[in-house]
């Protein structure tokens, strides 16, 4: 992180950080319309943070110490930004709406991106037309997507978010966790001869896909009692054309990706395919669009004016200048329900990093802990420790102005919460305000909130494909700009690899035959010698 910029950053907060909301807002009649932004369909009003114009011109003035434009081109433009794997960071190529070209190494993408686009388009709808016939020559009234992480948070929760869109005569399962139980637990809820399995892997080496993969397709030969009933009820994205061909799958019915889409940033390539089948192509097209318009806002709009920055500026006051180790997601929708759980990903695995670009120990905090349910449910739950406990948490509250189950006035309800919450955290209530109010003395100091609790609000006409493309976006870009000023590799994810080693070994041993002569810490012996003992 720029030292100059951020000092400068943290003497503005000394000015500031006394100073309560309910002050800031009684001296700028202008604030909330001095903090709102608007892009893709969406408003961002950020009045309610602990800011001031100067505490966010200094903001600003970090992301441009952090020379943000130069890498906000560089990532566009296909420069191999991800230098740990030295590759193109190009998510934005996959819904790119203009003609320009966008090239990898010299070589336009383009082309290759809008073939698989098609290849999706006329594969989703002979599904959906019930032209794609399964081994006994049924239609599919099943999908079950498997993959794990980016291939398989991003579209199960985009096809939850998306229902409202969705045919209803096909469902999707997406099972991701090796346990057999999520799997057994599926195919418990679909029929072999109409279910379409699929294989959801970039890599196609995943252990935990390629377990329930080669189980799903033992299950389905099972059922059809024919070997060959495989080519009709599996198909597979991935960029391994090779071993898709090698487990059995036909490469005609496989949808490619490449290198340059990391994996949490692969909803809207072939990994999306399930939702297309779920949501037909015309709505998909529609979210790329959505996606599209906030990647150009990103790109071109002033940072001031730019709703990713100022929520990545937001975010980093908090996490450097305030020490809050997480920041809470809150839709107001609950067809949004597991966007917290993508965001968890998508956050967590870009910068929860703490080695800088050169190789050296940070000697600051980066990407923060993730979390967060729908309004109204947190409210009963969680919501008692954002009030009154002793962290602070800033939180996104999202919402929409309009439901999509128009039934007596639960959305004025449920909007009613979403703006009483903002309300709240900001401006707390007062000794004073309870003693007005005949509360006992003795209850007094319970009863009061501090306030002064940091949000934003991300508010929306609806939820539609369009402007649920343009927040995932968004968060993408907010997630991006934040690595770029903590100046971390944000699309890598060398922490998820030692697990994965150990694990392979500790397999062999888990189910050696003879007692294995164990060499881990004694901690680790003594539980694989517990487990091994219970299960025979
Ligand atoms: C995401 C990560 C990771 C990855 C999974 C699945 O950015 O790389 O979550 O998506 O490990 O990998 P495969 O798609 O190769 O099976």
């Amino acid at each position: 992180m720029n030292k100059a910029a951020w000092n400068s950053v943290e003497a503005e907060i000394a000015e500031t950080q006394a100073i309560h909301l309910r002050e800031l807002f009684a001296k700028d009649p202008d604030r909330a319309s001095r903090f709102t932004i608007e892009a893709a369909g969406w408003t961002l009003d950020y009045s309610k943070n602990r800011i001031t114009p100067a505490l966010m011109k200094k903001l600003l003035a970090l992301a441009e110490a952090s020379d943000l434009k130069r890498w906000i081109d560089a990532m566009f433009s296909g420069e191999a930004i991800n230098e740990t794997e030295n590759r193109a960071v190009l998510h934005t190529a996959l819904r790119n709406q203009s003609d320009s070209p966008i090239l990898v190494k010299g070589k336009d993408v383009m082309p290759d991106v809008r073939a698989v686009l098609d290849k999706m388009a006329q594969f989703s709808e002979l599904v959906r037309k019930g032209k794609w016939l399964g081994h006994t020559g049924k239609r599919i009234k099943y999908v079950v997507n498997i993959g794990i992480g980016g291939s398989d948070l991003g579209p199960a929760m985009a096809y939850q978010s998306m229902k409202p869109y969705s045919k209803r005569s096909i469902a999707c399962h997406f099972v991701s966790n090796v346990d057999a139980s999520h799997l057994a637990e599926t195919l418990r809820e679909v029929k072999a001869e109409q279910t379409l399995f699929i294989v959801a892997s970039k890599t196609f080496t995943t252990q935990e896909t390629m377990t329930n993969a080669e189980s799903a397709r033992a299950w389905l030969i099972e059922k059809l009692g024919d070997s060959k009933a495989v080519a009709k009820h599996f198909v597979a994205v991935s960029t391994n054309a090779e071993k898709v061909a090698a487990f059995g799958i036909d490469t005609t019915n496989m949808f490619g990706f490449w290198d340059w889409v990391g994996g949490r940033y692969s909803l809207p390539s072939a990994v999306g395919l399930p939702l297309m089948i779920a949501i037909g192509p015309a709505n998909y097209k529609k979210m790329l669009k959505g996606y599209y318009k906030m990647d150009r806002h990103f790109a071109t709009a002033p940072f001031s004016r730019n709703l990713p920055v100022v929520m990545a500026l937001l975010g980093i006051l908090y996490a450097n200048g305030y020490g809050a180790e997480s920041y809470a997601v809150l839709p107001y929708d609950q067809y949004l329900a597991r966007l917290a759980a993508y965001l968890q990903q998508l956050d967590m695995e870009s910068n929860g990093k703490s080695i800088d670009r050169h190789g050296n120990r940070v000697p600051y905090s980066t990407g923060p802990i993730v979390w967060g349910e729908p309004g109204t449910n947190g409210q009963h739950a969680f919501y008692q420790l954002i009030h009154q406990g002793t962290r602070m948490i800033p939180c996104d509250f999202i919402g929409f102005c309009t439901s999509h189950n128009a039934i007596s006035d639960h959305h004025d309800k449920l909007m009613a919460n979403f703006f009483a919450q903002t309300e709240a955290l900001a401006f707390g209530k007062t000794a004073e305000q309870c003693r007005a109010e005949s509360v006992p003395e003795k209850l007094v100091p319970h009863k009061t909130f501090e306030g002064n609790h940091p949000t934003n609000t991300l508010l929306a006409d609806a939820l539609t494909p369009d402007t649920f493309g343009a927040l995932v976006a968004l968060y993408e870009h907010k997630v991006f700009t934040q690595g770029i000023i903590w100046n971390i590799f944000s699309f890598d994810q060398w922490g998820v690899e030692l697990g994965k080693v150990l694990a392979s070994k500790v397999l062999t041993e888990l189910s050696a035959k003879e007692q294995p002569a164990l060499k881990h810490d004694a901690s680790t012996n003594a539980l694989i010698r517990r487990y091994r003992a219970a299960k025979q």
